[in-house]
This record gives C-alpha cells, structure tokens and sequence, in this order.
C-alpha cells in the first residue's frame, strides 16, 4: 500500500514540474490530424554570412521569389539529395517552404484549435505562417508545436505558407556541442572559410528529420497524460494524472481497454487509479509469449460548456527496479541482450522512413536481440511505439554527446542540458518500453566540473521522473570518473583490441575482466558493457583474423563474450553492441566512408558478426526456459 501511495505522490509531483505537455498527435473523435509530408521547397543560404534569408526576409513571400529552389523531400536530412558537394557539408540556413490548404471547417469553427508540429528539425528552427513568425526552438531530435489558429484567421485567406528555416550550426553549449572554426590564412584557403568542428562520430545530418503536420484539438483539451504502473499478485494498478488546458473544472473520465477492445477498467477525475484485474504485464520480447502487451487509455474530458476532447493513449503495465547487481522487469532479473543503433541510411540520412524502421525491428527480432540504446540522441516517438508493441527494451538517451571541452561544462551548458531532459521526458515517460533514461555519452567525467555538472543533471532528471533508473556512458577510468557515484547502473565502453592494443585479441579477456572487477570493486552497481566492437569492412576476410575484416570483428565479439558468461552470473546485466548497423561520420582518416563497426551494413546486410550474435541472443534467451519451441531458435 505504501508503495503505492508513493507512486501516486510521486506522479503528482513530476507533473508539476513538466509544465506543458507534448503529447504525440493522435485522431479521435475531437481531434484531426493533416500530414504535411512530401516534397517541400528548399533553398541553402550560401551567403558568405548564411544570414541572407533573415536581412532580406526571405519568409515575407513565396520562396521562389527570392532565388532559385529546389525540391526537397520531407522528412529527410538534405545533405545526400542532390549530388552538390556543397550542400552535402553545408553548414548554416537553409530554408524549407510549403504551401497548404488548412479545411475551411477547422477555420470556421472558433472553437477549433489548430497546432503546427515539427518531430525534429536539426538544429535550430525558425517558423513562419503566411510570414508571422510562430516558432523558435533549439535541438535536433525533439518535437515542438505552434498553436497557429489565430494567424490564420487573422489572415487573408487563400493557402497557407508555412516556412520553416533550419540551422545545424552547433556551438559549445548546445547538446551535442561543437565549433565553428574560421581559417584567416590566404595562403592555405579562400576568403571566409570556416569548417565546423564536433566531437562525435555521426555525420552532423540536418534538414527537417521528422514528420510535420497539422492538428486540431477543441479549445478545452487534453494537454498532457503521465501514468505510472505497477502490480500486486494479479491486479495491475495505472497510476495517471490528465492536464486540461481550457476548463477550471473538467469532468474527466478515463477508461482502459484490453487488444481485444474490452474495458478493463474505468476511473474519474483529473487523477487516479485504474485497477485492471489479471493483469496483462508488458513484458520484453523472449521473456514471455505475449510479450509487449498494450492497453488503450481513453481519456475523455467535457468542460463546463459541453465541449468535448479525447485522446486515446497506448498504456503498457509493468516495473522497473534496480539492486546492487540486477535489473528487474516486473520483479524478475532482465539481461540486456542488444544494440546500439543510428538513425541512419542512405539517401534520407536522419530522416525518419518507416520501410527501414520496420526492417530494423525485424532484424533485431531475427538476431535476438531484446533491447537497444537510443545512441546518441532521442529517436523518433514512432519508434519507441514499435519498442512498446515489439516488447524492446530501450535505454533512452538525450543528444549529450562529445561533452569533451571544459566549457561545455559551464553552467549555460548545464542549463540547456537540464532543458533538453525536460523536453525528452516529457515526450517519451509514458513508453513501458524506455526503462531508463541516458544523460550522457562518454563526456570527459573526469574532469573537475563533472561531479557538480552530473549531480545536477542526474538529480533533475529523476525529479522528473522518479520512476525510471538514471545513468550516463562512460568510458573513463573507474577511479576518477566524478559522474559516477550519481549513477544507479554502471554503463561502461570500452575497445580493447581496437582503439587499445590495437590487433592484439589476447588483451581481451584479461583487460575486460579487470574492468568489471574494478567497476563493481568501486560502485557495487550493476553493469552494462554499453559499446564494444571493431570496424568490419564487408567482403573484406583474413585468417587468422586481421583488423578491418569480418574474422576479426567475429573474433572481438567472441572474447568479449568469454567475460560476458563469467560476469552475469554476477553483477554484468547486459551486452550492447557496437552498433547495430554501419553508419556515416565525418570524413576523417580512421572513417573509410563511415563507421564499419555493424553487425549489417548500411544497407542492412549481415556481416558474420551478425550470425554470431544471433546464435549467441537466441541462447541466452533460451536458458529463462520460457519460450515456447516454436519461438527457439534456429525459428524461421
Ligand atoms: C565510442 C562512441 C561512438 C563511436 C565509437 C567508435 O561512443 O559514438 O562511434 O566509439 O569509435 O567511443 O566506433
């Protein structure tokens, strides 16, 4: 009981420090959704300041006015379109224009409230209807919305242009951080010339990644939903609490529905409990037949008025917990058997494409793979939903990657960082599949401000939500690292034989056992080896293996592995690859066209190392015994 008190207590508090919500945009009864995707009007700012489109307003009128455009496709990064070397490393504006007809309906009803959404848009976003600005937001990665029924109605009539400019410059204290570097000297490089500098290893793709759309709501709406779940014996409990926009005194009624549409359950006020007997727990792909079963919340909300709004919100029951040496779903240990993945592939680059979204989930499934880490940076909220549905298990990671320079270390960084984490758990709390949040990639922990600057971070992070695990990805030394002691499970890189006695595969064994034994040594907090690997240039073979081929990445995995079977018998809950698929960088003497550390190739062809891990996740997941024999592997 006492338990459950406090989850109530504690969903009210982290409501309240959300403030507004960003719920993912759903039709119902009250609501319509237009998708705006497609192909959009472009055109790069190449002048020499990038700052052309603003001094002469390249968003008071049809862009094709201003100067040449292209066609672009919406989403996608820009940078792999067009056969332009200079757009493809373009840095600074660029600007995105469609014309659309908003229903006249919506228009008519006053009481319709009619959103602009924009997924993602790398990096900052600046956004005009019929050229009233609307929209300012910084980061990649995240969604964000402009209420736009006023202009519209305010205007002239006849279609809507909307214009939205995008700039990938990152700086020093944006997440992830980086620098533009102006080289002066006339003999070495034209007049201006500048290059842009980050410390991480994915190409810096940019453009408008995700879907955008129009919505409408009624102007009494359901602003936000959080729920927090947990059981005892067979009876689930949904913990939620509903934010109304419109109405001092809604009446709310909220119901739950099991797959085959039947209510479960039923409750009424702002917030509450819903009580679902025998229980369908949401369970991880090959820990149980059924797995990653969904509820459907509807919430219904009619104001003092009549008015109504409803939005039906996909609710997964189940708990997460952490001891001194194991992750637990729903009471029992869970292994992370996985990847790290990109969003990345050819063409399209960041851009959100459901063919490859479906095709990784099914190659993840194939391999066996149970969970995966949203390196570096939040993916698309339809892909968290496919991890709901499929039973994946994520590991949800913010854009705080290349954190390396002491100033990014400074305290407006830290601000943008406690800003960035409020917008990714606001978006994604309610996924049963994200168990745990990731603050960081691989920043410099050792360095003096980090103790303070992770403190921070990690307390904010569980103040908003006190429900979910908090860690960041380090590879520093065990000793030093001040990051740490914050943490509740350990998420350790590392790449012995690669990047540390490179070509030397006896290191393996001894290094990573050592590893372990200091990390636990220190913390007694589970671990989770988060990176390991090697590049793999496919088709390319020596035996005995040498770096760069298939038998030597093969070879890698293979003494990691040894260690791995020791150490979970301990205290190691989970195995990361790195990574799950090739995927592009910066250009740069290590990169021979992009990162080759994948198990598939860009194009989503197995390397041997992928039929390695598959024989090896099936097995592990076999000894829980709870699959039926026609879900063991070798299956299909
Ligand atoms: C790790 C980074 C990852 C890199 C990987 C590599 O976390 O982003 O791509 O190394 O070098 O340190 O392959």
């Amino acid at each position: 009981m006492c338990t459950l008190l406090l989850l109530l207590l504690l969903l009210v508090l982290s409501v309240c420090v959300n403030g507004g919500g960003m719920l993912y945009p759903r039709d119902s009864p009250s609501r319509e959704i237009r998708e705006l995707n497609g192909l959009w009007s472009f055109r790069a700012d190449f002048s020499p300041d990038r700052n052309a489109g603003f001094t002469q307003a390249w968003y008071k009128q049809p862009l094709t006015e201003t100067g040449p455009v292209i066609d672009m496709a919406v989403p996608s990064s820009f940078n792999d379109i067009t056969q332009d070397v200079e757009l493809r490393d373009f840095t600074g504006w660029v600007w995105y224009e469609k014309e659309v007809w908003v229903p006249v309906r919506w228009l008519q009803d006053s009481e319709t409230r009619i959103v602009l959404r924009v997924g993602s848009a790398h990096y900052y976003a600046v956004v005009w209807v019929n050229g009233v600005k609307v929209s300012v937001h910084e980061g990649g990665h995240l969604p964000f919305e402009a209420e736009i029924d006023s202009v519209l109605r305010n205007g002239e009539g006849g279609p809507c242009r909307i214009t939205i400019a995008v700039n990938n410059t990152l700086d020093l204290h944006t997440l992830p951080p980086g620098s533009i570097q102006y080289l002066n000297d006339p003999t070495r490089y034209p007049k201006g010339y500048f290059i842009q500098n980050y410390n991480f290893d994915f190409f810096n793709y940019a453009g408008i990644h995700r879907s955008v759309l129009l919505y409408t709501t009624p102007k009494v709406y359901v602003d936000d939903i959080t729920v927090n779940t947990t059981f005892s014996d067979s009876t689930g409990f949904v913990y939620y609490n509903v934010s109304v926009v419109g109405s001092a005194k809604p009446t709310v009624k909220v119901s739950l529905s099991g797959k085959d549409k039947r209510c479960v359950a039923t409750a009424d006020g702002v917030f509450g409990v819903l009580k679902v007997p025998e229980v369908n727990l949401w369970w991880p792909y090959l820990m149980h037949e059924n797995a990653g079963y969904m509820y459907s919340m509807e919430v219904q909300i009619t104001a003092e008025n009549g008015q109504t709004d409803v939005y039906m919100l996909p609710v997964g029951i189940r708990t997460v917990q952490v001891t001194s040496s194991k992750f637990l779903i729903n009471n029992k240990p869970f292994y992370f058997h996985g990847v790290n993945k990109h969003e990345d592939a050819d063409i399209r680059g960041k851009g959100f494409d459901w063919p490859l979204v479906v095709k990784d989930f099914n190659l993840m499934k194939w391999m066996g793979a149970n969970s995966f880490r949203t390196s570096h940076y939040p993916y698309a909220e339809e892909i968290l939903q496919m991890a709901d549905r499929h039973g994946i298990v994520v590991i949800d990671e913010c854009p705080g990657v290349g954190i390396k320079d002491i100033r990014s270390f400074d305290n407006k960084s830290l601000d943008h960082h406690l800003i960035v984490m409020e917008e990714l758990v606001r978006r994604d709390k309610n996924h049963p599949s994200v168990v745990m949040w990731s603050v960081a990639n691989e920043p410099a922990s050792e360095m003096p401000p980090a103790g303070f600057y992770f403190k921070q971070l990690v307390a904010h992070t569980k103040s908003l939500d006190p429900t979910r695990p908090v860690t960041f990805i380090t590879d520093s030394n065990y000793a030093r690292d001040l990051g740490a002691p914050y943490v509740d499970v350990i998420c350790v890189n590392s790449y012995f034989s690669w990047y540390h006695d490179p070509g030397h595969l006896e290191v393996i064994t001894i290094q990573l056992n050592t590893q372990f034994d200091n990390w636990y040594g220190k913390y007694k907090k589970p671990i989770i080896q988060s990176e390991y690997g090697a590049d793999a240039v496919p088709g390319l073979h020596n035996d005995p293996p040498m770096m760069f081929t298939e038998e030597y990445q093969r070879s890698v995995l293979q003494d990691y592995h040894k260690v791995f079977d020791q150490k979970r018998k301990d205290f190691v809950i989970g195995e990361l690859i790195w990574n799950f698929a090739d995927f592009m960088t910066a250009q740069g003497i290590t990169r021979v066209v992009g990162n080759k550390k994948g198990m598939f190739t860009r194009q989503r062809q197995p390397k041997a190392g992928a039929f390695l891990l598959r024989e090896r996740y099936w097995a592990i997941a076999n000894e829980t015994g709870v699959l039926p024999t026609w879900a063991k592997y070798p299956c299909h």
